[in-house]
């Protein structure tokens, strides 16, 4: 590999006529833009443990009335990528959103696509253009770009779920933005995209001759996901990861444009070793406990705790339990890559 020539080789008043004239010479910075075998990463493998977070979130609720917080949130910031950018990876924005007995978090919609994931707690709801969709421990709720929602309570104590938005990527375009709107018409039809999607494999006859649906089942329940994994693992060979991918019943392809859902279950006793991918992803632990190795760096995880896994990272995850099945909620950008044309997995 020819050496570079450098910044530093360069006369300073050519240098000084360059910045003058807002230009920059490619090749002193071409290896940071194009790094060989593999990009660099400023992402870290890391975990937020959900102990760690829950009290403050309370605190949140203490010393924030939702009047003045609109969304009470607090973020999974990655500190490779700088807290103050609000990244849990370079394309996944985290938060932990705190909603107490009878308050609303009102009526908006925006640019970036976001999801709704329920850590704890009842009687939570999401509306979403007029649909009112309950929220139980694991349900996966979809608010796609540019669709009106507000969250509300009906129930006792705190109700807490993971929001996740391609936020970062909509931001770093300069496309985010979002508008207020007043208190949604909630129709009476609760829950409806979930009734007229129940089941894989029958759709509403009409959907055969009209356009494809963007968003047509809002609701995900995890009672439904949960089984769906353990029926699986019935018939996935011990070497093959269970996992099944949240989509569009109508076109079988990701729910939303840039972030992609899944749900893996990891068998008791079993150590997974996913493909090393493009991807970055984050991982919510819904049942179980054990260790993963992320790029060699060693984390230990439990219920309700969230990882961080930076594009290209060696991944191993490892179930502690030899009697218990461990569960978890995946969040990645593959969808975006697929789309842009390099989503890549790699053997070893
Ligand atoms: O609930 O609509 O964590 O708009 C960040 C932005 C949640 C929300 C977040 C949002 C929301």
């Amino acid at each position: 590999m020819p050496e570079l020539g450098t910044l530093e080789e360069l006369p300073l008043d050519y240098r000084n006529g360059l910045t003058a004239n807002n230009l920059v010479p490619l090749w002193p910075n071409l290896r940071a833009a194009l790094p060989y075998d593999i990009p660099s990463r400023r992402t870290r493998p890391m975990v937020w443990h959900y102990a760690d977070i829950r009290p403050r979130l309370l605190q949140a609720g203490e010393l924030t009335p939702i009047e003045k917080a609109e969304r009470r949130v607090l973020v999974l910031a990655n500190p490779g990528l700088g807290l103050e950018n609000m990244q849990a990876t370079p394309s996944i924005y985290i938060g932990m959103q705190l909603i107490l007995p009878r308050e609303t978090a009102p009526n908006h919609r925006h640019s970036p696509s976001a999801v709704r994931f329920v850590v704890e707690g009842e009687g939570g709801f999401t509306v979403v253009e007029g649909e009112k969709l309950p929220m139980e421990k694991g349900d996966l709720i979809l608010t796609p770009s540019g669709l009106w929602h507000e969250h509300g309570h009906a129930g006792a104590g705190p109700v807490v779920w993971l929001d996740a938005l391609d936020l970062p990527v909509v931001y770093s375009l300069e496309a985010s933005y979002c508008l207020d709107g007043k208190p949604q018409t909630v129709r009476n039809q609760p829950d409806a995209s979930q009734t007229r999607y129940r089941r894989a494999g029958l759709l509403p006859y009409t959907a055969l001759s009209r356009p494809r649906n963007a968003y047509p089942l809002r609701r995900f329940p995890w009672k439904e996901t949960r089984a769906a994994l353990l029926d699986l693992a019935g018939v996935t060979d011990a070497n093959e990861i269970v996992q099944l991918a949240y989509v569009n019943p109508e076109t079988g392809l990701e729910c939303l444009p840039i972030l992609g859902f899944s749900a893996i279950m990891l068998r008791p006793g079993e150590t997974i070793r996913p493909s090393r991918r493009s991807a970055s992803a984050v991982l919510h632990v819904v049942e179980g406990e054990g260790e993963a190795q992320i790029d060699g760096v060693a984390l230990t995880w439990g219920g309700q705790d969230t990882m961080a896994v930076p594009t290209h990272a060696r991944v191993e995850i490892a179930n502690r339990s030899t009697t218990r099945p461990a569960y978890l909620f995946q969040v990645d950008d593959a969808p975006m890559q697929r789309k842009l044309g390099f989503y890549e997995e790699f053997q070893g």
